[in-house]
């Protein structure tokens, strides 16, 4: 019999429905961690872990979990899919939902079709993977892993000034599970690239071999409001101009490196913020990151010596948050294997290749063998209301989580 495949019209119509769950008044995707627009993305999640006939379970930091525990499976350590149904602001519909979606109808293909997995098996949708309103990101996944102590984690005030625990005991997410209750045999996360590599070489499948390093930065630059149109040049103590050149920095480091550095200001704010004020203060973003874990120091060196030199030029005052760092992250040789060879039985081309973003997988890598599977984005946009796969791809990709997790649930395996 050749291999079953996954109910392609109930993986697609799923990725809709929640697609179109959290749309704010102008009709943008905005379904930020902890908020009511996820909690009404987590509901739906969690109906159909129900409906699948799944057992629920909630960690205390709001980690949604459905858990297949078949006759004969006996309580071993599971076989872990997952990812995230948290968004960005104006975001796509696949970011993350893919990876959960295909993770359940995975379980519920093979449970339909009668198969007896030699372990119990788990979908999981982890808390504030985009760390848009709490930092840092993959927060769920780095808490389950151990990496952050769970009650520093549910402390950590968000750019609106809310605490993340209040706010997952306010949408009733607030479960009673430890984080890490249940250690993973295997973990495998199933995702859209986000980038332009696979559609720019016509290749369905990426069977992701690693993920590069992160580092997130909030920078604040002070110096004195003053009037714009009385004030000369020479007199300013501009936040505003020396933000402008860091931004302009970054970028003109990044493009004349010839390694794949790159660097993003995605956030910034200018107070008094008026048209005819010089501003006061500067406070933006950095996110830098690199494959490689020396050359993202020598990023972050290089821009901690800008700063210092901006702040001598331009007599301003400059200080540094720290809000992430996660080094690169080497997946399971063994699981890419099994990627490529899923992707070769179904007549799929395959390409191993690095994760230019960061993914729950990154964490779960840190207590179990861990890899990820990748599927074309169109353009290479994600993170936008653009982002799109096309549904041949997602019901692919969706295919070969299928056929990989058959061989490690297999027994001794
Ligand atoms: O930032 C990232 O790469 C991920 O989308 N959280
Ligand atoms: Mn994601
Ligand atoms: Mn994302």
């Amino acid at each position: 019999m050749s291999n079953p495949s996954i109910d392609a019209a109930r993986l697609l119509g799923r990725i809709g429905m929640l697609g179109a769950i959290g749309r704010d008044a102008e009709g943008r995707l905005v379904r930020l961690a902890a908020s009511d627009a996820e909690k009404l993305g987590r509901d739906q999640f969690v109906s159909w872990l129900e409906d699948a006939g799944l057992e629920v379970a909630v960690d205390r930091i709001g980690n949604v979990f459905g858990i297949w525990k078949p006759e004969g499976a006996g309580d071993t350590q599971p076989l872990m899919l997952g990812s995230h149904i948290d968004t960005v602001i104006n975001a796509g519909i696949y970011d993350g939902c893919y990876g959960v979606l295909s993770g359940l109808e995975v379980i519920e293909t093979l449970k339909g079709d009668g198969f007896a997995p030699s372990r119990p098996m788990v979908v999981a949708a982890f808390t504030n993977e985009e760390g848009v309103r709490y930092a840092p990101d993959m927060l769920g996944s780095l808490v389950y892993a151990g990496g952050l102590d769970v009650d520093a984690a549910l402390a950590i005030v968000g750019t609106d000034g809310t605490v993340l625990g209040d706010e997952l005991r306010r949408i009733g997410y607030a479960g009673p599970h430890e984080p890490g209750f249940m250690r993973p045999h295997a973990y495998l996360e199933l995702h859209i690239e986000q980038g332009p590599v696979l559609e720019r070489e016509g290749i369905p499948v990426g069977a992701v071999q690693n993920l590069q390093g992160i580092s997130w930065q909030k920078v604040t630059i002070e110096g004195d409001a003053n009037h714009a149109g009385t004030t000369p040049i020479s007199m300013r103590r501009d936040a505003g101009y020396a933000a402008a050149r860091v931004i302009a920095f970054l970028r003109e480091r990044a493009k004349v490196s010839n390694t794949p550095t790159v660097a993003t200001v995605g956030c910034i704010g200018f107070e008094p913020n008026a048209i005819n004020v010089i501003p006061s203060r500067a406070t933006f973003t950095v996110d830098l990151r690199d494959p490689d874990d020396d050359r993202l120091k020598e990023e972050e060196a290089a821009l901690t010596a800008f700063l210092e030199k901006i702040g001598a030029e331009e007599q301003v005052d400059v200080s540094v948050e720290r809000l992430a760092r996660f080094a690169p992250v080497t997946f399971d040789h063994r699981i890419v294997e099994l990627v490529e060879k899923a992707a070769r039985d179904r007549g799929l081309v395959c390409k191993r290749m690095t994760s230019g973003a960061g993914h729950d997988a990154q964490m779960l890598a840190r207590i179990a063998p861990a890899a990820m599977i990748f599927v074309p984005s169109v353009g290479g946009i994600s993170h936008a209301p653009k982002e799109y796969t096309a549904d041949e791809d997602l019901v692919a990709g969706a295919n070969i989580l299928l056929d990989v997790v058959r061989q490690l649930a297999t027994k001794d395996s």
